[in-house]
């Protein structure tokens, strides 16, 4: 995590993500320890606390949400590399790889079942209600993208709208919870917590399509195109070359790609115009944030910090390279 959103390093590295074994086989926490739960940069429990701290809530109060959110987020990766038979992630075995498929999904739904437990625990149905929301949003973002496999005439909104489910949903129930909880709750509140989760979640996946081609970075390069899904720069460079269609339809789902069918040149116009893309969104929730400090302002250090940590958050999504 960046030095500059230093307010919440101290809330995340006291993050528990220990799963009780009162109920549960320890077999099964064991296998989530070393894969889906082991890494990651921790994104979504850091928008709970950043969120929840601008409007003066204690860490304390906000961790069950802040373990919801990164229990749901990784029962999803196990789900998640069963359906792409995954073998690799964050530069390790992925669950199904360490186990197996049928151990994999079982140890997700493990997860999902403690979010439920611990969330219901908490007392609050709409957050429950929200929540279970953002897994039906995520089930049909990943099917949807299912359909999109393989597809060389996807548009752009029809991507927008898997990141939305797929990506920014859960983002944006991190941001709602913590309106939901704040003694400063309103509908407006909600809303706008709502539209800043979603146009950050929705910039967070264009820069990963582009961090797809990064050559430097830690992720296989041109993943998305060897599983077969045309990603944001490849939609916008074949907006601007309809005659490439036939030569990426070829490469598209080739474990191994020897000749990319256009110029060094071509793609870096199309990574520009897909981060020139995510900026646009990232300025649509900024100017959510300035609203949401209207509704909020901030009383305390620790919330004026939170604020600019959050500030911070949407310049380190624009220029992230990981
Ligand atoms: C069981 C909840 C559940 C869902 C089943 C498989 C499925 C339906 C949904 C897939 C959802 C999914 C994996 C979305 C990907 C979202 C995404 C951008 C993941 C990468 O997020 P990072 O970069 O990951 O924050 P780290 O590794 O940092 O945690």
């Amino acid at each position: 995590m960046n030095e500059f959103l230093y307010p919440i390093k101290q809330s995340i590295q006291k993050l528990d993500l220990v799963i009780p074994t009162d109920h549960s086989i320890p077999e099964i926490p064991d296998l989530l320890n070393r894969t889906v739960l082991l890494g990651g940069k921790r994104l979504r429990p850091a928008l709970c606390f950043l969120m929840g701290q601008a409007f003066g809530l204690s860490s304390e109060r906000l961790a069950p949400f802040a373990r919801a959110a990164e229990f749901t987020h990784s029962a999803s990766l196990a789900h998640d590399d069963v359906v792409d038979s995954a073998r690799t992630r964050r530069n390790s075995k992925t669950i199904n790889e360490e186990s197996s498929n049928k151990r994999a999904v079982l140890a997700g739904d493990l997860l999902l079942a403690r979010v439920m437990v611990e969330l219901s625990q908490q007392g609050d149905v709409d957050i429950i209600y929200d929540l279970a929301r953002v897994v039906e949003d995520l089930v049909n973002g990943e099917w949807l993208q299912m359909d999109i496999r393989g597809r060389t005439d996807v548009t752009i909104n029809e991507l927008i709208e898997v990141s939305l489910r797929k990506t920014a949903s859960l983002m944006s129930w991190c941001c709602t919870v913590a309106a939901r909880i704040s003694p400063n709750y309103s509908m407006e509140l909600l809303e706008e917590t709502k539209y800043f989760g979603q146009n950050l979640g929705i910039a967070f996946q264009m820069m990963d399509d582009v961090i797809d081609f990064n050559k430097q970075g830690e992720k296989d390069y041109a993943k998305d195109l060897k599983e077969g899904i045309v990603n944001y720069v490849i939609c916008d460079l074949l907006n601007k070359h309809p005659e490439k269609r036939i030569a990426v339809q070829e490469i598209l789902g080739q474990t191994e790609i020897k000749n990319f069918p256009w110029a060094p040149e071509e793609l870096d116009v199309s990574i520009k115009n897909i981060e020139k893309l995510a900026a646009s969104y990232l300025a649509k929730a900024a100017k959510s944030l300035e609203k949401i400090k209207n509704l909020v302002p901030s009383v305390t250090d620790t919330s004026e910090q939170s604020y600019a940590a959050l500030e911070n958050l949407l310049l380190f999504l624009s220029l992230r390279k990981n």
